[in-house]
């Protein structure tokens, strides 16, 4: 549900980085900040519990391309992945646009990747939205690190919905696949809003 101010000439999309705690949510968009220039970007709010992990959201304005007159700007959040913010997570799931699940490739989190995946449609459901429905990218983070599962399994485990959707391996700490990652959402998101003639000039 994008929010159109007609006064300002800006439309908003809401993306969210959904997955299980420490999958590197709160990594991708601190890279993207530090990415974007100044005049492209608005401040970030990072609201963090005492052992780091992000307690709320984090958001980050970042203006794009013109549409019909139009600024477009994406405003990217992240939820807190433990188990007990679900309401938070929910919270952070309303009037969403695009959703990236950024999963965390060890193999000692293939679980915690599982319920994510699970609560994230889970909470959908409640809007009345639906994965197979809506702008959606799953990463593969951490690729860096070891031991860490194959692709295939990754894919097998968590992309095998009604559509399979694009999946980008990553290492957000050091960049790798974050660009790629937000321009699929971002474009799916234009795509769906503007039609695929849009996408042509963009
Ligand atoms: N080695 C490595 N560390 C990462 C990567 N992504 C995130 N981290 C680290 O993992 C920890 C959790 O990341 P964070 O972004 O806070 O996870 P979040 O809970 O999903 O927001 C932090 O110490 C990050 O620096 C990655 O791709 N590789
Ligand atoms: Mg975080």
């Amino acid at each position: 549900m994008s929010i159109i101010n007609y006064a300002a000439k800006v439309i908003n999309f809401k993306v969210v980085y959904y997955g299980p705690g420490l999958a590197g949510k709160t990594a991708n968009l601190q890279y993207i900040h530090r990415c974007l220039p100044e005049t492209s970007k608005g401040k970030m709010v990072s609201l963090a519990t005492g052992d780091d992990r992000t307690l709320f959201f984090d958001f980050l304005p970042v203006s794009a391309l013109g549409v019909r007159g139009f600024t477009t700007r994406f405003q990217l959040y992240t939820v807190p992945g433990q188990t007990h913010y679900n309401m938070t997570r929910k919270l952070v799931l309303r009037g969403v646009d695009g959703v990236v699940f950024v999963a965390d490739s060890q193999w000692a989190r293939l679980r915690e990747n599982v319920e994510s995946l699970r609560n994230l449609d889970e909470n959908l459901k409640e809007y009345g939205l639906a994965l197979a429905a809506m702008p959606y990218v799953v990463q593969y983070n951490k690729r860096d690190l070891g031991p860490v599962a194959p692709l295939d399994y990754l894919e097998y485990l968590l992309n095998r919905g009604a559509r399979r959707v694009p999946s980008f391996e990553a290492v957000a700490v050091d960049g790798t696949g974050v660009f790629d990652t937000l321009n699929t959402v971002s474009r799916m998101i234009l795509v769906k809003e503007f039609g695929q003639a849009q996408e042509a000039h963009s």
